[in-house]
């Protein structure tokens, strides 16, 4: 089957105010380049594009199938696009995937949209397809949501892909690498990196289930990892072929087991891949030997889940034992010169003036190089969302447009959202003008002059945004 995939991105909606806390990467779609490259094993011609030339090849492409990828705030320039397809191709099937249609399947009730799939999308997509060609019946697919007599049908879920190492490496091309680009502290930091960077994994899936977090209805709480050696292979093919020296690890807690951790570190040492590398970890796991190692293998910047860690009360009611076990993760990740970047989210409706008081206070005696300041946001599918989704802060014809965790989405008795956002812009500028942060900042340059440049960046831009 002819099937075109269309990736989003950030070509719509670009909102200034999104961009105030800290400058975002800028990723290739990865989702849909690792389904593509299993649909064209599977034998279908398959393109991938972005949202400026899709119609065109609606036109020349003349796909069976046209395949979206969907974040809750594109849900109104999916609806669109599906119109526009079905306007130039009524005969075309539109398929969306991606965690907002995965959290929110109601969504195919739109007359335009014939299918969504529902998390991992390999096999569930794969076998769509096939059912497609050979007319089965929709309700025995799995893993997707369709519309019957005006009724959402889920069908059962789809099985995962047991074995990671067995899915081909995602189809990466020159086009979607080369618009990519690194947040501004992790970029330039010894004057050598690109600014492009690519995406890799080395596991899917978390065992954990935060309130706020899609994770689990994307990928079922179920981990699975790839071989050290598998994802090495990747990573010098893309470094050979494109001639990318950044690569951002996409695993949703990528210090869940420090075995395999050590393995892949081990195997990039061994190779000497040569290359830098972020991921996502979370601070109340992982010790001295692993962060060093890390560092060894590459290194430069973990973003920490404090948010995964603490719970609203649990910030507030018996942190101490978790402070410290975060505390001397990140100082243990600080002392072998690897950035420290915290997310954290202010905007929980029970959330007092009081309460963001003791966040500032927790917040300042990490070591922290940079913030990520986000706003609690209840996406589809998640427990917040059935809390909270009769509160929310929308504007009535674009539904999910703010659902991009920069702006106050749910009520709140305390704040205005006016005042949310100032409360945010300065916690941001209380961490970075205290005296604790200036102190730190200096003793890390003396210790790692490497790390001047991504400094530099940073303060630049936030005195360029009025919070240093
Ligand atoms: C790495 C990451 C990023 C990276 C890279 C994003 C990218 N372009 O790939 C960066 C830092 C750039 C980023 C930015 C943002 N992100 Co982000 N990100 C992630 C993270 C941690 C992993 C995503 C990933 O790489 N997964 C691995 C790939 C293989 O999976 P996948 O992309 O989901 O694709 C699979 C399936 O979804 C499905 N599929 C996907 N598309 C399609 C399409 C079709 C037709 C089909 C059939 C199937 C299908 O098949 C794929 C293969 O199995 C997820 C967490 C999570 N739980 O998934 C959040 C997550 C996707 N991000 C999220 C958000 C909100 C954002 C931001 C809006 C703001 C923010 N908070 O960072 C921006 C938006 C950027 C944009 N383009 O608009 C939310 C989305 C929730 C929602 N309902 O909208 C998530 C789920 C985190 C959460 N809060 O739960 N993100
Ligand atoms: S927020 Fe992080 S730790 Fe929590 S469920 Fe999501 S991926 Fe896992």
């Amino acid at each position: 089957m002819k099937v075109l995939l269309v990736d989003i991105g950030e070509h719509y909606g670009k909102d200034p105010g999104r961009d105030y806390i800290y400058q975002m990467r800028k990723a290739e779609p990865i989702g849909l380049l690792s389904l593509a490259a299993y649909l064209q094993a599977a034998g279908h011609e398959v393109r991938v594009v972005s949202p400026i030339v899709y119609i065109y090849d609606v036109f020349y492409f003349d796909p069976d199938v046209v395949g979206i990828s969907v974040m809750s705030w594109q849900h109104n320039i999916a609806l669109d696009m599906a119109r526009t397809v079905k306007v130039h191709k009524s005969s075309a099937k539109v398929v969306l995937g991606g965690p907002h249609p995965s959290g929110y399947p109601e969504i195919v009730l739109d007359s335009n949209i014939d299918t969504v799939v529902i998390g991992e999308g390999e096999l569930a997509f794969s076998r769509y397809l096939t059912a497609l060609e050979n007319g089965v019946p929709l309700k025995e697919a799995q893993g997707i949501a369709f519309e019957h007599s005006g009724s959402l049908v889920i069908t059962s879920p789809s099985p995962l892909v047991e074995d990671l190492d067995s899915l081909p490496f995602s189809l990466r091309t020159k086009k979607f690498l080369d618009r990519t680009k690194m947040g501004l502290i992790d970029y330039d930091v010894d004057g050598t990196l690109s600014p492009r960077n690519a995406q890799i994994s080395s596991s899917r899936g978390c065992p954990y289930n935060c309130n706020f977090c899609l994770s689990s209805k994307m990928w079922r709480c179920k981990v699975r990892f790839r071989s050290s050696e598998k994802v090495v292979d990747e990573i010098v093919s893309i470094k050979s072929n494109f001639g990318i020296t950044f690569f951002a690890f996409n695993d949703l807690t990528f210090n869940l087991n420090a075995k395999h951790v050590h393995q892949l570190c081990d195997e990039m040492i061994r190779r000497k891949v040569d290359i830098h590398w972020h991921c996502l970890c979370n601070p109340v796991l992982g010790d001295n030997e692993l962060y060093q190692k890390m560092a060894e293998a590459g290194c430069i910047r973990i973003g920490w889940g404090i948010e995964a860690s603490l719970s609203l009360r649990e910030r507030y009611s018996k942190p101490q034992g978790t402070i410290s076990r975060m505390i001397a993760t990140l100082r243990a990740s600080d002392q072998v010169g690897i950035l420290n970047r915290g997310f954290i989210m202010l905007g929980h409706p029970e959330e007092t003036e009081e309460d963001i008081v003791k966040t500032q206070r927790m917040i300042q005696s990490m070591p922290l190089d940079d913030l990520s300041g986000r706003f609690v946001t209840p996406f589809p599918g998640t427990a917040l969302w059935e809390q909270y989704k009769d509160q929310l802060i929308v504007r009535d014809c674009w539904p999910f447009f703010d659902f991009t965790t920069y702006k106050p989405i749910i009520k709140s008795p305390h704040f205005s959202p006016e005042e949310l956002v100032e409360r945010q812009i300065e916690f941001a500028r209380t961490f970075y003008t205290s005296r604790d942060y200036c102190r730190r900042r200096e003793s890390k340059i003396k210790r790692f002059p490497h790390l001047e440049n991504s400094f530099r960046a940073l303060s630049q831009d936030m005195s360029k945004k009025g919070i240093m």
